[in-house]
């Protein structure tokens, strides 16, 4: 694929314009299991192209929001059967772009083609109420109305789930959208647009603007919520990003849909599966390199198990098996990018403390010089961005890697001496995203359900893997309070409208002309 081939949609903003007005300012996209290997190059949308593409799709707004629901959402359903059709090629293309194992990146896909299948009855649905007047001959009725333009942000790690979870329910409930894909998955992007349009989608409804965050693409467009023509802005990234667009949001009165960070906790109690719960670990804080929202950071462990718990854990570390992502095989490939690698590095060396134990054989990048003994695959780990596992032990609540978000393979382990401080060391990092359980007693169960300050938990299962039609998102550091998926994300895309519709033909006073019947309020019951 070559970067001329990835500018031809013409749903895609940075191409509008005439030359003059195209972008300098251009980045590649990069294979991070073997960066030899350039996926594209892509132009960074400047300030003129973004309000041009506002204009395109205030425009495009006019006639989308008149089209009939169920027709809006016929788009959606064909895109989920596009995806579903290329399924396999597109999952490819995820892995290729930002290395996720090939395995998860068809669930990446499968989760957008079940966000679609979801959506598609909403089309018929999108229901209001109709409310009971206080007053004779007046209806009450309640409508959802898209908002508008729609701009969003996402992240690189899940290229195609979590951008059908902003895009899907807002054109079916009749927004338009702005996307700036993440940096690390531009090509990705464009085929998600080019299946869009290959949907139905109209020209303007939907339009994606390249580019980079700071400094770049990502920056215009939060300082474009300032113009006025952006009517809601969803955001998937860290919370230092999400508490700036919260920010310029608050003061432009548009409330964003906010889904940051995490260090999410998982606890394991004496009574525990122990096999079921090391599974759990070593999946939620590995699986796609820790680079998941939702990723394992705190693992605290009951102090009755904990020598034990930690044996069985390390056992299954030392056969992890990293690599080609490609490969079926590997628990994990390389970091989504350079970037993240040296991100994840500079955690390791700023955040591990003398009073730490680093529990794992080798930690840091692996080269040919400090390679994975079960490295699978037939490039050598230094044509790209690999990291080794590493488990890091006697983190107490008062060490910065508690609190941290590190968004790299790196497990923390602490002790806890019951449930009670189990949870407090769960909700005590200021994040609030995921979380899970390990345990089989109702009772534990019942009292971490209701303490768990986290916007997700799970009982003996993963902190990943939030299926596509219940509520997403975090409190605290981890979001506003906004949920995406399921019925509960409308509310990001639209606005209540209530409608009195009075058939009297006199101007009714509600409240104040009320025929409420009177009691006779001094009469006693006379047992
Ligand atoms: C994210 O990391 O931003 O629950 C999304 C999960 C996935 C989605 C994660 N279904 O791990």
């Amino acid at each position: 694929m070559d970067g001329e081939e990835s500018v031809v949609n013409n749903n895609i903003a940075w191409q509008i314009g005439s030359a003059q007005e195209r972008s300098t300012e251009i980045f590649e996209s990069r294979n991070p299991a073997c960066h030899a290997d350039v996926l594209g190059v892509f132009g960074c949308a400047t300030r003129e192209q973004i309000a041009k593409a506002g204009a395109r799709a205030e425009q495009a707004f006019t006639a989308w929001r008149k089209t009939p629901a169920p027709v809006r959402a016929g788009v959606v359903a064909n895109f989920g059967r596009l995806l579903e059709a290329n399924k396999e090629s597109l999952a490819r293309l995820v892995t290729r772009e930002m290395g996720k194992p090939i395995r998860e990146a068809r669930g990446d896909v499968q989760e957008a083609i079940d966000t679609c299948s979801f959506f598609v009855g909403e089309g018929r649905r999108l229901y209001g109420m109709t409310v009971p007047s206080e007053m004779p001959n007046k209806e009450l009725y309640t409508y959802r109305r898209p908002v508008g333009v729609f701009a969003c942000m996402t992240a690189g790690n899940f290229p195609v789930a979590v951008p059908s979870w902003y895009f899907v329910p807002a054109l079916v409930a009749g927004n338009v959208c702005l996307w700036k894909p993440s940096e690390d998955a531009p090509l990705t992007s464009y085929y998600f647009a080019m299946l869009l349009e290959k949907a139905g989608c109209p020209a303007g409804v939907f339009q994606v603007v390249y580019g980079k965050g700071a400094d770049s693409t990502g920056a215009w467009l939060i300082e474009a919520i300032d113009a006025g023509w952006i009517s809601a802005f969803g955001f998937t990234g860290s919370s230092q990003v999400g508490a700036r667009i919260g920010e310029v949001c608050g003061r432009n009165l548009i409330t964003p849909c906010l889904e940051l960070g995490g260090k999410n906790p998982m606890v394991v109690m004496p009574d525990a599966d122990l096999a079921l719960a090391v599974e759990g670990a070593l999946w939620s804080g590995f699986g796609t390199a820790g680079q998941r929202c939702t990723s394992l950071g705190n693992l605290i462990v009951h102090e009755k198990i904990r020598n034990r718990f930690v044996e069985r854990l390390l056992e299954k570390v030392a056969t992890i098996t990293i690599g080609d992502p490609l490969d079926e095989s590997v628990l994990y490939g390389p970091m989504i990018s350079e970037k993240f690698l040296h991100t994840h590095l500079h955690h390791l060396e700023t955040l591990i403390a003398p009073h730490h134990t680093v529990l794992t054989r080798s930690n840091g990048r692996i080269t040919a010089q400090s390679p994975w003994p079960r490295w699978r695959g037939k490039m050598a780990p230094d044509d790209g961005w690999f990291a080794a596992p590493t488990v890091v032990d006697g983190v107490r609540s008062t060490d910065p890697i508690y609190a941290q978000e590190t968004f790299g393979p790196l497990i923390n382990v602490m002790t806890c001496r019951d449930l009670d401080e189990a949870i407090a060391l769960a909700n005590g990092t200021g994040y609030g995203l995921s979380s899970a359980l390990y345990t089989n007693t109702p009772s534990y169960v019942y009292h971490w359900k209701e303490e768990i300050t986290a916007g997700m938990t799970s009982i003996n299962n993963s902190t990943t893997g939030a299926e596509a039609h219940l509520p997403f998102g975090g409190n605290g550091r981890s979001g506003n309070g906004s949920r995406q998926s399921g019925v509960w994300v409308l509310d990001q895309c639209t606005r209540w409208q209530a409608v009195n519709w009075d058939l009297s033909g006199a101007l009714q006073h509600a409240q104040i002309e009320t025929g409420y019947i009177a009691a006779d309020v001094q009469y006693r019951l006379p047992c």
